[in-house]
C-alpha cells in the first residue's frame, strides 16, 4: 500500500501570490472586466463562467475560477505585435524564437502571408487573403483538402468548419481531440453507445468515492479539485493512480477554502495513492476487479441485469493469475485488495481519468478496463455513479459533437444529409496523424489550421515540419503567433489570419464542457485597434460562400450566428436546446449524455463490456539507442511527456514547476533508486536519446516517481519519440516513451 506523504502540497499561497500580481499589473483592471465578462473561461474544459458570470460554475457557485484562466486572458490582452517584430522579420530568427517568446511577441492584428521563397511574411487584405484561400480550397480532388483544429473556438465556428469539408466532398476534420481523449470517445462510445463524461456536477456532488486516474487536475483542471476537497470533507474516499506522486494530488490549497487550504498546509487529496508502472492501467484494473471479486464485491445481479459480455470478464478475473497482474503493474496484491476494499466501502464512486489514460498504445483499452470496472462494482447509472474523461481544451467537447471528427456518428451523418441534400462521401477522413502521414507523401494539397499548432503538437518534430512543408498552402487561424506558424509552412503559401478570441468575439456564441454543459458566451469588445480581426463564423461563412454560392443552402446567411444555431439545433444529436437559446439564454445539458439509470444507447439497452489484455511492457536494451560506452552510465527508461504547470500546451508561460522541483524545461524526473542503480547523479547533465531524435545537457531531478519511469515536459520532448499509435484511436502513446538516458 503507498500511503500519502503529507509533507507535500500543491496550490496554495503561490496562488494567491498569483492572483494579487495579476490584479495589479498594468493590465490589471481589464483583466478583472474580462474575468467577469459573460463567457466561459478559455482555458480547460472543466468549464467555469458563461451566463452565470466569469466566476460561477453550472450550478451558480461562485469563486470557481483559477489562476490558469488569469494567465490565458493576459495573453490575449497583450497589445499588437510591434512593427519589425514579425512582419519582414527573417524567418530564420523567427525558428530560433521559443513557445513563450512566440507568444510575447502579441496579438495578430492583420492577415498576413508567406510567400514560397520569400524568407519572411508580409502583410496583406482580406480580399487577397479570402481569395487565395479560396482559391486553394476549390481542388479537383476534395480528398486533398484537410482542416486540423483545436478545441479554443466556438462551436457555431466548429460546426461551419464540419460543414464545409462535408459540403466539399472532404471528411478530413483532423482535430486535437485525436492526440488527447479519442481513446475516451472510441473507448465509452464501445461500452456505453455515448463517447462522453455521463456524470454532471450535481452528480459528481453525490458521490462519495473518486477513482482519478491518470490526471494531474491539480495543474490542469485546478477547480475539479475543489469537489475532491469537498467530497473528502464529507467523509469520501479518494483513490489515485499515477506513476508520479503528484503534490496536489497528496495534499492541495485552494483558495475557495482560504483557512484551511492556505493556512492549514492544504486539504488532504488522496486516501489512496497507488504508483503503477506507466502503460499497465489494464492490469491495475483487472487486479482490482479480481480483489473486488475474492472479497465478493461484485453485484453479479446488477451485472447481469444491466451488461453484456460478463461472461468473458469473470473468466478473465478468474483465470488470470495474480503473478501475471502484479507483474505487469508492479503494485503488490495487497495494494491492490486494500484500494479494492476501500471502493467497495463506498456508496457511489465516480471513475475519472485524464491523459495518463489515453496516451498509450492501449490508450482504448485503458478507457475500456476503466468502464468494465464502474460496472463490476455497481457504479453506473445512478446519481454519484460513472464514468467521467476530464477534457482539455475548453471547447474540445464541442467540436466532436459538432461533428469536427473522422468517427462521425450515424443519426448526424443522416440529417447533415438531408440539410445539403445529398449522400456526404464516404471516403474515410484522416485523423490528425493520418494527416501528419498523408501530407508527408505528398497527399495533401491545402491544410486549414482553425487554432492550435499542428508542428508543436505531434510527435517527431522533424517529421511532422517535413510533412507540413509538402503542403501546397497551409492556413493558420489563429489569435497569436505560436511555433507552428514558423515552423509549419507550406510549399507555395502560408496564410496567417487573425480572429476574435471568446471574449472579443462581436456576436454570441456558444461552447460546450467536458461534463455535457452548453454555454453561452456574449458578445464583447477587442482592445486591438486595427479593425483588421473577423470573427470565426464570418471567415467561414465567407469561405463557404465563395466556394458553393447558395448551394445547397444559403451559406450567406450562415454570418448569421443565431441561423447556425438554428441548424445545429435540427442536425446535432442532442443539442434541441440550442433552438431557443438566443430568446431564453438558457445554458442547458446536451440531452441523453448523462445516465442516472443504468439504460444505455447500445443495441440492447445494457454496456457492453470486453476483456481488455495486459500489456507487454518490455523495454528494449540500450543498443536499440546505439548502446552505451563501456564503462558510461546509463539505462532505458519508460518517458511520460507532461505538462507543468505554467504551460497551456504548446506555449509555456513559466519555465519552472515547483510542484515537481523541477526548476526548468530541460529536466528530466527520475527515481533515486534508478539513479544509484545505474551510476548517474541528482543534478548531473544528461543526454536523453530517444527513437526520433536526442536531447543533450538535461539536468536530472530526483523525485516521487516510480522506479523504471521518468518524466519529461511536451512539447520539448516531442522531438525525442516516433511514437506508437493506439490503432482503435489514432491516439500516440505520449506517456511511454522508451528513451535511454546516459551520462
Ligand atoms: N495548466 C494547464 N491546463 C491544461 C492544459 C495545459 O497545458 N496547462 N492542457 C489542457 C489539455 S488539452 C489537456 S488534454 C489536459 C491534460 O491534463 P492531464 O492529463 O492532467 O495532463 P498531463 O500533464 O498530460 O498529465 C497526465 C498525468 O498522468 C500521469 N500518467 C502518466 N502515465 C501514466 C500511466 O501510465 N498511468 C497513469 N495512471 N497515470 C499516468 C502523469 O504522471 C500525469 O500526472 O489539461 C488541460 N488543461
Ligand atoms: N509529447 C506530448 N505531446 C502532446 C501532448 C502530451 O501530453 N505530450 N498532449 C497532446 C494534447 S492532449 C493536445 S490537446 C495537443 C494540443 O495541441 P493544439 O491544440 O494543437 O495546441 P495548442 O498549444 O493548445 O494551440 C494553441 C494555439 O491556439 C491558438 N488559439 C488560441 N485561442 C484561439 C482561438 O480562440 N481561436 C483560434 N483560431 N486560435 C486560437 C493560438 O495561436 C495558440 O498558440 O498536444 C498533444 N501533444
Ligand atoms: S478549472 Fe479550467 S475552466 Fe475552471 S477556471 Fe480553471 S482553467 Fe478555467
Ligand atoms: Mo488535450
Amino acid at each position: 500500500m503507498t500511503s500519502a506523504p503529507q509533507d507535500r502540497s500543491g496550490g496554495g499561497w503561490p496562488l494567491i501570490d498569483g492572483w494579487a500580481r495579476a490584479s495589479l499589473s498594468p493590465d490589471g483592471l481589464r483583466l478583472w472586466q474580462t474575468l467577469t465578462h459573460r463567457s466561459a473561461c478559455l482555458s480547460c474544459a472543466w468549464g467555469t463562467g458563461g451566463q452565470n458570470g466569469g466566476f460561477r460554475d453550472e450550478l451558480g457557485e461562485p469563486l470557481q475560477r483559477c489562476l490558469k484562466s488569469v494567465e490565458a486572458i493576459q495573453a490575449e490582452l497583450q497589445p499588437a505585435v510591434a512593427p519589425g517584430l514579425l512582419v519582414g522579420r527573417p524567418l530564420a530568427e523567427l525558428q530560433q524564437l521559443d513557445s513563450a517568446a512566440c507568444d510575447r511577441l502579441g496579438r495578430l492584428d492583420r492577415p498576413l502571408l508567406c510567400r514560397a521563397g520569400s524568407d519572411s511574411y508580409e502583410p496583406i487584405g482580406w480580399e487577397e487573403a479570402m481569395d487565395r484561400l479560396a482559391e486553394a480550397f476549390r481542388q479537383p480532388d476534395p480528398t486533398r483538402v484537410a482542416s486540423y483544429s483545436s478545441g479554443r473556438s466556438s462551436n457555431e465556428a466548429a460546426y461551419l468548419l464540419q460543414l464545409l469539408l462535408r459540403a466539399l466532398g472532404s471528411n478530413n476534420l483532423a482535430d486535437c481531440s485525436d492526440l488527447c481523449h479519442a481513446p475516451s470517445t472510441v473507448g465509452l462510445s464501445r461500452v456505453f453507445g455515448s463517447g462522453t463524461s455521463m456524470v454532471n456536477l450535481d452528480s459528481l456532488q453525490q458521490a462519495d468515492g473518486v477513482v482519478l486516474v491518470g490526471s494531474n487536475a491539480p495543474a490542469n483542471h485546478p477547480r475539479l479539485m475543489n469537489e475532491l476537497i469537498r467530497l473528502r470533507d464529507r467523509g469520501g474516499t479518494v483513490i489515485v493512480i499515477n506513476p508520479v506522486l503528484e503534490a496536489g494530488l497528496l495534499r492541495f490549497g485552494s483558495p475557495a477554502f482560504p483557512i484551511r487550504g492556505l493556512l492549514g498546509g492544504g486539504n488532504p487529496i488522496a486516501s489512496v495513492f497507488l504508483q503503477p508502472r506507466p502503460g499497465s492501467d489494464t492490469a491495475v484494473f483487472l487486479g482490482l476487479q479480481k480483489a473486488l471479486h475474492g472479497a465478493g464485491a461484485i453485484p453479479w445481479d446488477f451485472v447481469r441485469a444491466h451488461s453484456d459480455g460478463w461472461e468473458l470478464l469473470q473468466q478473465q478475473i478468474t483465470t488470470s493469475p495474480w503473478e501475471a497482474i502484479t507483474a505487469c503493474c508492479g503494485l503488490s496484491r495487497e495494494e491492490l485488495e486494500h484500494a479494492a476494499a476501500r471502493l467497495a466501502a463506498c456508496r457511489a464512486v465516480v471513475f475519472a481519468w485524464a491523459m495518463g489514460i489515453t496516451h498509450h498504445a492501449n490508450g482504448t483499452g485503458n478507457v475500456q478496463a476503466i468502464a468494465n470496472t464502474a460496472v463490476l462494482s455497481g457504479n453506473v447509472g445512478r446519481p454519484g455513479t460513472g464514468t467521467m474523461p476530464i477534457r482539455g481544451h475548453s471547447n474540445v467537447q464541442g467540436f466532436g459533437s459538432m461533428g469536427v471528427t473522422v468517427r462521425l456518428r450515424e443519426p448526424m451523418r443522416l440529417a447533415l444529409e438531408q440539410l445539403l441534400g445529398r449522400p456526404l462521401s464516404r471516403v474515410p477522413g484522416y485523423d490528425t496523424r493520418a494527416l501528419i502521414e498523408a501530407a508527408d507523401r505528398g497527399g495533401v494539397e491545402t491544410l486549414l489550421c482553425l487554432g492550435g499548432n499542428l508542428y508543436g503538437a505531434n510527435p517527431d518534430s522533424a517529421q511532422a515540419r517535413r510533412a507540413i512543408g509538402r503542403i501546397d498552402t497551409v492556413v493558420h487561424v489563429a489569435t497569436k503567433p505560436n511555433t507552428g506558424h514558423f515552423h509549419g509552412l507550406g510549399r507555395r503559401q502560408t496564410l496567417l489570419l487573425p480572429v476574435f478570441n471568446r471574449f472579443e468575439t462581436p456576436h454570441r456564441t456558444t461552447v460546450e464542457s467536458g461534463n455535457n454543459w452548453v454555454r453561452l458566451n456574449e458578445p464583447g469588445r477587442s482592445h486591438l485597434r486595427s479593425g483588421l480581426l473577423r470573427s470565426e463564423v464570418e471567415l467561414l461563412a465567407d469561405l463557404a460562400q465563395r466556394l458553393f454560392g447558395a448551394e445547397p443552402i444559403a451559406w450567406q446567411r450562415l454570418q448569421d450566428p443565431v441561423y447556425v444555431r438554428e441548424l445545429i439545433a435540427r442536425t446535432v444529436p442532442g443539442y434541441d436546446a440550442m433552438a431557443g437559446i438566443d430568446d431564453e439564454r438558457r445554458e442547458f445539458e446536451v440531452a441523453g449524455r448523462v445516465f442516472n439509470e443504468p439504460r444505455f444507447p447500445t443495441a440492447t439497452g445494457r454496456a457492453q463490456l470486453a476483456v481488455t489484455p495486459l500489456p507487454d511492457l518490455t523495454l528494449p536494451g540500450p543498443d536499440h539507442f546505439g548502446g552505451l560506452a563501456p564503462g558510461q552510465p546509463g539505462l532505458v527508461l519508460s518517458l511520460i511527456t507532461a505538462r507543468s504547470y505554467g504551460q497551456h500546451n504548446t506555449v509555456v508561460y513559466k519555465p519552472g514547476d515547483s510542484d515537481r522541483a523541477m526548476p526548468h524545461r530541460q529536466t528530466i524526473l527520475m527515481n533515486a533508486g534508478d539513479l544509484a542503480a545505474c551510476g548517474l547523479a541528482a543534478h548531473q547533465r544528461v543526454t536523453v536519446q530517444g527513437e526520433a531524435g536526442r536531447l543533450d545537457g538535461i539536468e536530472i531531478i530526483p523525485g516521487a516517481i516510480r522506479a523504471g519511469a521518468a518524466l519529461m515536459f511536451y512539447p520539448e520532448a516531442n522531438g525525442l519519440m516516433r511514437a506508437v499509435i493506439d490503432p482503435e484511436s489514432g491516439t500516440p502513446a505520449f506517456k511511454r516513451v522508451p528513451v535511454l538516458v546516459k551520462g
